[in-house]
């Protein structure tokens, strides 16, 4: 079984793997390369094909900006089976752009970091990886520095996302009271997402006009970082956001170390994270609800809502030992029932809360990924067990979806799986689960 699957998940990333030198999440739906989906998907490759996995980061570096900016979507190619494409972006509107690629004007979780950390570990010539790792590092550090020096507006080592799509959970209920705060224009526009997918499982159009809105504003300020500090009405502090770069930071650090030198750099990401790991805890910690929250920064209140992102600190070491006891025992009381797979995307105990919605409650297959390291790293082997084996049973039963219901009697009788079918990152981390 496990040889059958994992020959299968290969042979989606195989099929997905573009001429350019990377790889699409999903055909039809997602045609581009995208930032976070290229680094789960590089995990994957590097069980089978180092050099693909290799291929994938640098040709991502590649679109580099000139101030370490990492854009989310790199339309390397053409396509029109997706909206909004590079015509809307307009990257080029900034003059640090690429000259090269054209991109979006917005980034996405920094995974790179660690990536390049569990290229590393997966791959079996450690010489030659290092070595590749060595050639393309300085890149990631860039990034590290474009977060600290453009993003961390009250110098606390928290960095802001300023537009629902850098999350990575993009419809995520938590963003629904922002948009209360906002009355954007009803855009015209043709949605291509739901050409593929039927649109129960989408954001709606509402939603969209948000989305664009913020684009809009980002767009008349050239993508300058201070100005949408000043401008953008979506100014988030978001966990999971920042647990992937306090990781990655860590990464950078134990990389740096095997490659020897380096010590200047060695010594800002220290301070970087013990000032983040810090401000994490004091900042995004609700002890009411025994979880991480986000914070807007905009409206400067807490989003007081219990998501799968409230879980991801636990990957990045974060929580104390006191303090991730009682994140688990949050998790397991509001999202770990019998009658559940985990992990639900949104506290199910939520009005909010919707098992077939994108980011509103499906379970997605690169949170449980995150999840499962990240209680692992405390210990808590058993319930990491379960997140693994909830993942392998849901893409066994009902393939290599984009995201699943979390509610286990449905799956007895309807097949779960919803959005992009033959999606690479559930592809690419079940390779890794499966090999764990
Ligand atoms: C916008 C590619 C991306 C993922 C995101 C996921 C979805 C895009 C969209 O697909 O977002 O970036 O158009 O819905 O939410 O996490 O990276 O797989």
């Amino acid at each position: 079984m496990k040889e059958n699957l994992s020959k299968q998940a290969i042979a989606i990333l195989e099929e997905n793997f573009q001429e350019g030198g990377f790889t699409i999440p999903c055909k039809g739906l997602y045609p581009f390369q995208w930032k976070w989906d290229s680094g789960f998907i590089a995990i994957g490759q590097a069980y089978y094909d180092i050099e693909k996995a290799q291929t994938e980061i640098s040709t991502l570096l590649d679109a580099q900006w000139a101030n370490g900016f990492i854009p989310h979507i790199v339309f390397h190619n053409e396509s029109d089976t997706y909206f909004p494409g590079a015509d809307v972006h307009r990257s080029d509107l900034s003059p640090l752009a690429s000259k090269k690629y054209r991109s979006t004007g917005m980034t996405q979780p920094p995974v790179t970091g660690f990536v390049l950390e569990e290229m590393y570990r997966i791959a079996k010539d450690k010489k030659s990886i290092l070595a590749y790792i060595a050639s393309e590092i300085d890149k990631v550090y860039d990034n590290h520095n474009y977060f600290y020096t453009n993003r961390d507006v009250n110098n606390e080592g928290l960095v802001f996302i300023y537009h629902n799509w850098e999350s990575g959970t993009d419809n995520s209920p938590i963003w629904d009271d922002i948009w209360k705060t906002m009355n954007p224009p009803e855009y015209t526009f043709e949605r291509r997402d739901t050409k593929h997918v039927d649109a129960s499982q989408r954001p709606s159009n509402r939603e969209y006009d948000h989305y664009l809105h913020i684009i809009e504003i980002a767009k008349e300020h050239k993508y300058n970082d201070a100005k949408i500090a000043e401008h953008s009405p979506f100014l988030v502090l978001d966990p999971l956001f920042n647990a992937m770069l306090i990781k990655s930071n860590e990464s950078l650090i134990n990389l740096y170390q095997l490659i020897g030198d380096n010590a200047d750099k060695i010594a800002q990401l220290k301070k970087w994270q013990e000032k983040s790991v810090k401000g994490f805890n004091d900042k995004l910690w609700d002890a009411e609800l025994g979880a991480y929250i986000h914070y807007d920064l905009r409206n400067k209140k807490p989003l007081r809502f219990v998501t799968s992102s409230s879980f991801s600190p636990l990957y990045a070491g974060i929580p104390s030992k006191e303090r991730a006891a009682i994140l688990v025992k949050t998790m397991m009381t509001k999202f770990g029932g019998d009658d559940m797979y985990l992990c639900a995307s949104f506290d199910p105990d939520s009005d909010r809360f919707d098992p077939k919605k994108y980011w509103r409650g499906p379970v997605w297959i690169n949170m449980n990924w995150i999840l499962f390291y990240g209680l692992k790293n405390y210990d808590f082997n058993d319930i990491a067990e379960r997140v693994k084996n909830d993942s392998i049973k849901l893409i066994e039963k009902n393939g290599f979806y984009e995201y699943f219901n979390p509610i286990k009697k449905v799956n007895e009788t309807e097949n779960v799986g919803y959005g992009g079918n033959n999606f690479s990152w559930s592809a690419a981390l079940l390779i890794d689960l499966l090999n764990d």
